[in-house]
């Protein structure tokens, strides 16, 4: 795979950083080239603007965007431009509780959808931008699925443990 970048990874600010590392954290064990950058819906709009109509042309395949509070940033890039955006909704100083975050990012209207994760799950960001890299590379595919079986495998461990403390009929008949 070359150095150019697939994955975009957007924040409308540095302070959603120690939230956002996390998807940046899975693209690099899979290998996966990616650029990571702040750039701010409300603050920056003209950035923004210019980034999402850019991101397919300079070889972008997938956009993360992060955001909290008013977290318009994915949906906003995701009206532009027509690569796969997922969205982070982000608990950040100025959300109320992270339900604003979510919402912002979740209720997108019919025609520009945000594949919206989890409050602060960067990781599964990551993941997903994984998978559909994966979707068309099979390098990539065969990669996630290994880490599915390490992590059925990691459960199945902690499954014995317990059952050696805790014995059921359930996992003594396995
Ligand atoms: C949002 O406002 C950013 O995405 C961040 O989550 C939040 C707070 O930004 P800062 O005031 O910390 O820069 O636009």
């Amino acid at each position: 795979m070359s150095n150019q970048p697939l994955v975009g990874i957007v924040m409308g600010s540095d302070s959603d950083l120690s939230v956002m590392k996390d998807a940046a954290d899975v693209l690099q064990f899979f290998h996966i080239p990616f650029e990571l950058t702040v750039v701010s819906a409300h603050r920056t709009p003209l950035r923004m603007v210019t980034y999402a109509q850019q991101a397919a042309e300079r070889g972008l395949q997938v956009i993360i965007a992060g955001a909290g509070g008013a977290a318009h940033l994915p949906g906003m890039i995701a009206s532009i431009t027509a690569l796969p955006v997922i969205g982070v909704p982000i608990k950040s100083s100025n959300s109320i509780d992270g339900w604003d975050s979510v919402l912002s990012i979740l209720q997108m209207p019919n025609g520009v959808p945000v594949a919206t994760v989890a409050l602060n799950a960067a990781k599964n960001a990551g993941l997903l931008a994984t998978q559909i890299i994966g979707a068309s590379n099979e390098h990539i595919r065969k990669a996630m699925e290994a880490y599915k079986q390490s992590m059925e495998q990691s459960v199945l461990e902690k499954v014995h443990l317990l059952q050696s403390q805790w014995p059921n009929e359930f996992d003594a008949a396995e």
